[in-house]
């Protein structure tokens, strides 16, 4: 199945001028840049966003700190999209995150790594519909 996926580039990667090589790894995975931006996300949106985690004691801290800094949006498409993105993204913690994945070679800590990909493919809807405007999306 051809799917689509949101990705981000959490303010963690894009201080360490990472964004490239994060965009870099899941092009070279044969996943397709269909729309991408740079946008400062608001704490309304990031409540949004992160809204299914609002229960979660690191709800605050997670929400403040996506809305820390400027990060990048991409969605991706291709076969299987969100799956593979998951796989290449790693484990939530960086610290069990095997090495060659993108959390387990630049992640941080639990909160803080560099990456955030759609879980499934209704969850991806959503979210694109969050960050990009239907023009926003190129097919080719
Ligand atoms: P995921 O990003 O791998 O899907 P989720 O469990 O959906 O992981 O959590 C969303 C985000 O919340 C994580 O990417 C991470 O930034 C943050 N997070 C998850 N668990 C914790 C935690 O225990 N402490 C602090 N932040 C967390
Ligand atoms: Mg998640």
């Amino acid at each position: 199945m051809i799917e689509r996926s949101l990705v981000l580039v959490k303010p963690d990667a894009m201080e360490r001028g990472l964004s490239g090589e994060i965009v870099k790894r899941i092009e070279e995975a044969g996943m397709t840049l269909i729309g991408i931006k740079m946008l400062h996300m608001d704490m309304a949106l990031a409540e949004r966003h992160y809204a299914p985690h609002r229960e979660k004691p690191f709800f605050k801290s997670l929400t403040s700190y996506i809305s820390s800094a400027p990060i990048v949006a991409a969605v991706f498409e291709g076969e299987g999209a969100v799956e593979r993105i998951r796989k290449l993204m790693g484990t939530t913690d960086p610290a069990k995150a095997a090495e060659g994945t993108i959390r387990g070679d630049l992640g941080i800590d639990i909160e803080h790594n560099s990456v955030h990909g759609s879980d499934s493919v209704e969850t991806a809807k959503n979210e694109i519909d969050l960050f990009f405007k239907k023009d926003e999306l190129f097919i080719y």
